[in-house]
């Protein structure tokens, strides 16, 4: 989180839709949000995306903004939205509450959910309550990627004390979640240190140390993948001399144990925002990378650091495993991908 925000928080391919309504929620049970390119969803304020692929089906969690004037972030639920065809969209009821998380006061901040053994376990930074000063990590659990989730500890995964040596109380924020060949699965998280751990099979307990793997400039928003026999760690990044608006950065690693290799910027800020969050899938043979930006207005509040809008753009490898430069569109992915190579 820039500087100055960081005190305050002290803290459709297109269907030929143009000019038709993109949203048709109240028509029918099942609403279907037709791609018409960026930002995906036009009718509320959707921020950092975190997609999972479930057999024919990606589904995509995001915060929900809320904020109203001036105000920074005002985040109370978590959505769901899924596709089969990266054309149209499913919304589907809010997966989770920030209430939900009895221990938690506020801020549904960044997420990811992955599915373990026939169950979804999503993860989520909100902000402890006073017995836990600062933000920390939840762990919720459901038998559908669709919820509704519950909260599978009824206290947090990870607090703000358990990262004694962090710079700040909001550094527990962001949840990444990855499982290796092995079935081990991971969790890295962080806003300006970066830290990884593996949690233990019932998914729900760090299981042994906390380690910190902080890359260059990284800021927040870690998220890990493999491709092939390279692991992806790709991150909100900063340039602290300027203090301009995140790009996203990326290091590789033959382990998750590491050493990670840097590997310099995938992408520039994103529009009017500081903020850019990335969330990574493979799905139907294609990478697609899911960002934020903040050029979406709705009724009389235009996009803003917390109104903040999800895109999409492909995803694209070099032969040598490092990854080409994305960049964010209007069209996103309403048009083909560029050829590969
Ligand atoms: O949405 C709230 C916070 O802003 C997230 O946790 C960060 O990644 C940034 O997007």
């Amino acid at each position: 989180m820039k500087r100055n925000l960081s005190l305050a928080l002290a803290c459709s391919v297109v269907l030929a839709s143009f000019g038709a309504p993109s949203v048709g929620r109240s028509a029918s049970p099942e609403p279907v949000i037709v791609n018409r390119g960026n930002p995906l969803f036009r009718d509320r304020f959707t921020a950092d995306p975190a997609p999972l692929v479930v057999g024919d089906t990606l589904y995509l969690y995001t915060g929900h903004d809320q904020a109203q004037g001036d105000a920074m972030f005002d985040m109370r639920d978590w959505l769901v939205f899924s596709t089969k065809d990266m054309k149209t969209w499913t919304p589907h009821a809010p997966i989770m509450n920030v209430k939900d998380f009895k221990w938690a006061k506020k801020d549904a901040w960044a997420s990811q959910t992955i599915e373990k053994n026939g169950k979804f376990y999503f993860y989520a930074a909100v902000e402890h309550d006073d017995s836990r000063p600062g933000k920390a990590i939840g762990v919720a659990v459901s038998d559908s990627p669709t919820g509704p989730f519950t909260d599978a500890r009824g206290s947090a995964l990870i607090t703000n004390q358990m990262t004694p040596d962090g710079k700040h109380s909001w550094e527990d924020i962001d949840p990444t979640v990855f499982t290796d060949d092995d079935g081990v699965t991971w969790i890295a998280w962080g806003n300006r240190d970066c830290y990884i751990a593996k949690l233990k099979a019932n998914m729900t307990e760090i299981d042994g140390p906390i380690r910190k793997i902080t890359p260059p400039h990284f800021e927040e928003g870690p998220w890990l993948h493999k491709r092939g026999d390279l692991y992806y760690l790709t991150y909100a990044s900063l340039d602290r001399a300027t203090q301009t608006d995140e790009h996203v950065s990326y290091a590789t690693a033959t382990s998750l144990d590491g050493p990670w290799t840097y590997r310099g910027e995938l992408t520039k800020s994103a529009k009017n925002s500081f903020t850019i969050h990335p969330g990574i899938a493979e799905f139907r043979g294609q990478g697609y990378i899911f960002l934020h930006n903040a050029t979406l207005t709705v009724g009389d509040q235009g996009g803003a650091v917390g109104r903040r809008a999800v895109t999409v753009e492909y995803l694209q490898y070099n032969p040598d495993g490092t990854l080409k430069p994305v960049v964010q569109t209007e069209a996103g992915v309403s048009v083909p991908p560029p050829p590969a190579n």
